[in-house]
C-alpha cells in the first residue's frame, strides 16, 4: 500500500480492536494511532502515535499531509450516552469533525491525491414508525436521539462528497459491537457491563427493562468486517452508501441467561435508566443484513455464547 493509514479515535472501543489487524496487515509504521485525550497503551503505543482533535481542521489537514496518509479510519465520536448528555460537544465531534475530514480528502482529491475513508455508522439511525425487526437499510430514517440525528447527517454528508468529489467512502451501520476492555458510554455497552459484573461476582443493576432487545455481535466479527469491506474492490459495492452488518440479538434476559452458563451464582436486578430505556427502546430489535452478504460477503462467525465466554474469561483474567 501506498501512504499511510490514519486511525482516528483509535483508542476506543473499535480502534483498540482495529489497529492490531491494520498493523498486522500493513506492516506497525504505516498505521498512525490518533488519539485525543486517552493515551495510546500497550500494542496501540507500539508504533507511531499522533495527537489528533477532530475539530481542529488545520492542524487536522497538517497531519494528514506530513503523513503522506492515503486511507482514514474515521473513528473518533461519542457514543449515544454521551451524546445525548452533551449535544454541542457531539455536534462537534461527530458532525464537524467527519466534515473536516471529508473537507480535506476532497482538497486532496482535487490535487490527484486519493485517500479512502472507512465511517462508522450505527443502528442508531434507525427510529420512530418502523416495524422493530429486519429493518433493511433502505427505510426512512426518523432517529429520536442527538447521536442518531449524527449519523444520519454524516452519512448525508458522505454520500454528497463521493457523488461530488469522487471519495472512495465505506460506511458501516454497526449493532451493539461487545468485547474485552472498559466499555464506553453508549447504550448496547450494557452488555459488557454485566458479563464483566459476572466475572467479578458482583451483582449488576440493568439499565433496561429485561425484554429490550436489540442487535449485537462479537467486536472480533466487527473489525474483521472493516478489514473485508475495505478490501473490497470498488466496483462491486455501493460506495459512500451505508450498509447493515448483523449477527444476533439480544435481551437483557436472554443475556442473563447466556451469562448464568459461566456463573450460575450471577444475580442482577432490573433498574431501568430512563434516557438509556429511551434510546435503546428507539432502535430496531432485528436489522437486515441481506445488501452486506450478497454485496461483500460479509458473514459473522462468532456466536452469543462465544462472545460471552470472550469477555468472561478476559475480565477474569485480569482480576
Ligand atoms: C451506542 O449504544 O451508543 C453504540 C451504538 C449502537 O452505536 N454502541
Amino acid at each position: 500500500m501506498e501512504g499511510n493509514i490514519l486511525v482516528t479515535g483509535a483508542t476506543g472501543a473499535i480502534g483498540r480492536n482495529l489497529v492490531p489487524l491494520l498493523r498486522g496487515k500493513y506492516g506497525k509504521e504505516k498505521v498512525i494511532v490518533g488519539y485525543n485525550s486517552r493515551l495510546p497503551k500497550g500494542t496501540l503505543a507500539d508504533g507511531p502515535m499522533v495527537q489528533i482533535d477532530v475539530t481542529n481542521k488545520e492542524k487536522l489537514r497538517k497531519i494528514i499531509i506530513e503523513n503522506q496518509v492515503s486511507s482514514i479510519y474515521h473513528l473518533a465520536a461519542l457514543l449515544s450516552v454521551a451524546a445525548e448528555k452533551n449535544p454541542i460537544l457531539a455536534e462537534k465531534v461527530n458532525i464537524r469533525g467527519l466534515q473536516n475530514v471529508l473537507e480535506i480528502i476532497a482538497e486532496k482529491v482535487k490535487e490527484g491525491n486519493s485517500i479512502k475513508i472507512f465511517w462508522p455508522s450505527s443502528i442508531a439511525v434507525y427510529g420512530k414508525d418502523l416495524p422493530s425487526e429486519d429493518i433493511a437499510e433502505d427505510v426512512t430514517l426518523k432517529p429520536i436521539t442527538v447521536y442518531g440525528k449524527g449519523k444520519v447527517k454524516g452519512e448525508k454528508s458522505i454520500i454528497k462528497f463521493c457523488k461530488e468529489h469522487g471519495i472512495d467512502a465505506r460506511v458501516i451501520r454497526f449493532p451493539g459491537l461487545n468485547g474485552p476492555g472498559k466499555p464506553g458510554p453508549g447504550t448496547t455497552e450494557y452488555a459488557i457491563e454485566m458479563i464483566q459484573s459476572a466475572a467479578k461476582n458482583q451483582n449488576y443493576l440493568v439499565p433496561l427493562k429485561e425484554n429490550t432487545r436489540l442487535p449485537m455481535m462479537d467486536m472480533r466479527d466487527a473489525v474483521r468486517g472493516i478489514m473485508d469491506f475495505m478490501a473490497t474492490p470498488k466496483n462491486k459495492i455501493e460506495v459512500g452508501k451505508a450498509y447493515n452488518i448483523a449477527a444476533f440479538s439480544f435481551s437483557p434476559k436472554e443475556l442473563f441467561e447466556n451469562i448464568k452458563e459461566f456463573n450460575p451464582f450471577f444475580t442482577v436486578e432490573y433498574k431501568p435508566d430512563k434516557l438509556k430505556q429511551k434510546i435503546a427502546g428507539s432502535w430496531p430489535d432485528t436489522i437486515d443484513d441481506s445488501r452486506a452478504r450478497e454485496h461483500w460477503e460479509w458473514e459473522p462467525n462468532i456466536s452469543l455464547k462465544e462472545m460471552v465466554r470472550n469477555i468472561y474469561e478476559s475480565e477474569k483474567s485480569n482480576n
